[in-house]
């Protein structure tokens, strides 16, 4: 009973964080990156930060958008910035005392600037703002793929405007110190909610309760969201790729699979384990988990600058986790198990839990990704996938969650703890 309780309060006490981990001075240089390559292109880049009725659900308090923040650290809805090569605006909607009873008081131009930009207007003022800059460039670029954008598209007419994914992408892919630390955390709290699933684990339990148990670490840890609709799948579920419904009852003898991580000071975490419900993997499960432990092994241990996720390509991690697979164990009908890993073998993290950063390009030192192979067998009820976050270094790679175990026998020897 005491070690049970033990152990439980000592994996809640995950240390509080600062609610924005990002000092004013690393926006800043940001966007003077941003506004470096501005320069070089005789540009201007407007972006729209998100606002506060786009879902319109009232399901979701509001989240800026992850290119928004990263210049800027913005919090609040309805912005808009403008970089030029030698000037940055922040644009701010005017106060509305009907919006303030519901969601408080906002930051308006006028206010002492805290910001940390050299310029806040009244957004009225953007138009006006924008076509004086406009005069001294020959680009724009903005975010496409948002609608929002449309706006801007009316006031451009004629004038292309191009992807700003190559000024801000690049930049958002090497991960610097101060995001290192803070993905670090998210990392060791979403550890934390997977040691305390470990123990609440068993047979009779619904998959919605083991989520709530993990979800509640991280919560109670200050973090704001879930990095993604946690998936925890027992038995045949443990084989659906993104399944969340999380809403049937787990038996002994069924592997479970736990994809659940938080979002922290909007930094993502994204980590997998699977284990065995009653705390003994069969021997058909623990052959399964120890190839697709083998697999990411390999993988982890060739990660390096150069490297790279995608599949069909020279470097291909994908290919050594793939390979691997393929050439241990068999199906029931004795068929290679190459078949059965199914997705990518990772992604880059950051303030997406999918942040920017193609597959066939390769790993630069400073990128944090994830290396996740998988086999799923329908037809046996079997589904493993193994997820960890590395940090690529200049000679190869640091595990961020090896603070988690991954070892078969380690996993189960966690798991009889909870029987104590
Ligand atoms: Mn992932």
């Amino acid at each position: 009973m005491f070690p049970r309780i033990w152990a439980v309060l000592a994996l809640l006490s995950v240390p509080a964080f600062a609610a924005d981990p990002i000092q004013p001075d690393e926006y800043r240089q940001r966007r003077a990156n941003v506004r470096e390559k501005l320069a070089k292109e005789k540009a201007v880049l407007v972006l729209y930060g998100a606002s506060e009725d786009e879902r319109g659900d009232l399901r979701s308090r509001f989240f800026q958008e992850a290119n928004f923040y990263y210049l800027t650290g913005w919090t609040e809805p309805g912005a808009r910035l403008l970089l030029t090569a030698t000037d940055e605006f922040l644009f701010l909607p005017p106060r509305n005392e009907v919006k303030e009873r519901y969601t408080g008081r906002k930051f308006v131009p006028g206010d002492p600037n805290t910001t940390g930009l050299a310029n806040v207007l009244n957004l009225n003022r953007f138009e006006v703002t924008f076509f004086q800059q406009l005069d001294k460039s020959e680009k724009i670029f903005a975010l496409l793929n948002i609608n929002k954008n449309s706006p801007l598209k009316r006031l451009t007419g004629q004038r292309p405007i191009e992807s700003a994914a190559s000024l801000i992408f690049p930049l958002r892919q090497i991960k610097s110190p101060a995001e290192i630390a803070a993905i670090q955390h998210s990392a060791d709290v979403s550890i934390a909610a997977h040691k305390a699933a470990w123990l609440r684990a068993a047979s009779g339990l619904f998959e919605y309760q083991v989520s709530a148990t993990m979800t509640n670490v991280y919560f109670e840890a200050g973090c704001e969201r879930s990095s993604y609709p946690p998936i925890v799948g027992s038995g045949p579920n443990s084989t659906i790729l993104h399944y969340n419904r999380n809403d049937r009852r787990m038996d002994a003898g069924e592997v479970l699979l736990m994809d659940v991580a938080g979002e922290c000071s909007m930094y993502a975490a994204d980590i997998t384990r699977t284990i065995p419900i009653n705390g003994k993997f069969s021997t058909r499960q623990r052959e399964i988990y120890d190839i697709v432990l083998g697999a990411q092994r390999a993988a982890i241990a060739a990660v390096k600058p150069g490297m790279r996720l995608a599949k069909e390509t020279e470097n291909s991690l994908h290919k050594i986790a793939f390979d691997y697979i393929n050439s241990h164990g068999k199906s029931l009908k004795g068929e290679p198990l190459g078949k059965y890993f199914t997705h990518g073998l990772g992604h880059h993290v950051g303030l997406d839990v999918h942040d920017p950063g193609a597959p066939v390009q390769p790993l630069e030192a400073g990128n944090v990704i994830t290396i996740e192979p998988g086999i799923y067998i329908p037809e046996e009820g079997i589904g493993v996938r193994i997820e960890d976050m590395l940090l690529v270094t200049e000679t190869g790679a640091k595990l961020l969650t090896a603070a988690l175990p991954s070892d078969a026998s380690a996993v189960e020897n966690y798991l009889h703890e909870r029987k104590r």
